[in-house]
C-alpha cells in the first residue's frame, strides 16, 4: 500500500490525498457529523472502491480486540432511497452496500457494520453506539 505524501493534523492517517480520523468515543450521526466539523473535517465521504477497501482493512484491525461500527456521511433521510454525502450533498456514485442493506424505511445513516465485514448498512440516525469516522479529503 502506498500512501501519497500528505499533510495531515496530528493523530489523522493520511491515505491517497485524504486524512482520517478514527474517532473513540460513539455518538449518534448528528453528533459524530459535528464531531468530525469540530476537528476541521466531515464524516468520510467514500468515492472509490480502493478508498472502501483501505478502511475496511484499517478498522477490521481495530477490532480484532473490539466491536463498533463506523459512520459514513452519508444519509438519505430527505428522499428515502436517494443516498447523499453531507459534505457535498451529492448523490453517491461508489456503493459498498452489503446485500439489501441500503432500503430500509426509517433507517436513514450509513455506517460501516462490524457483523456485515464491515460493509455498509443503513441504521437508525439516532444510534448512539456508532463510531465517528472523519475525513478531511483535498480532492
Ligand atoms: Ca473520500
Ligand atoms: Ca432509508
Amino acid at each position: 500500500m502506498v500512501a501519497r505524501s500528505t499533510d495531515c493534523p496530528d493523530g489523522w492517517l493520511a491515505f491517497e490525498g485524504s486524512c482520517y480520523l478514527f474517532g473513540h468515543t460513539p455518538a449518534h450521526f448528528t453528533e459524530a457529523q459535528h464531531f468530525c466539523a469540530q476537528h476541521g473535517g466531515s464524516l468520510i465521504h467514500v468515492d472509490l472502491a480502493m478508498e472502501n477497501d483501505f478502511i475496511r482493512t484499517y478498522i477490521r484491525d481495530l477490532h480484532q480486540s473490539d466491536s463498533h461500527h463506523w459512520w459514513l456521511g452519508l444519509t438519505d433521510v430527505l428522499v428515502e432511497g436517494h443516498f447523499k454525502w453531507v459534505d457535498t450533498n451529492t448523490p453517491a456514485t461508489f456503493l459498498g452496500w452489503a446485500p439489501g442493506e441500503e432500503f430500509t424505511l426509517n433507517e436513514d445513516c450509513a455506517a460501516f457494520y462490524n457483523s456485515l465485514d464491515f460493509k455498509w448498512a443503513d441504521v437508525g440516525c439516532e444510534l448512539n453506539d456508532i463510531i465517528p469516522l472523519c475525513e478531511i479529503s483535498s480532492v
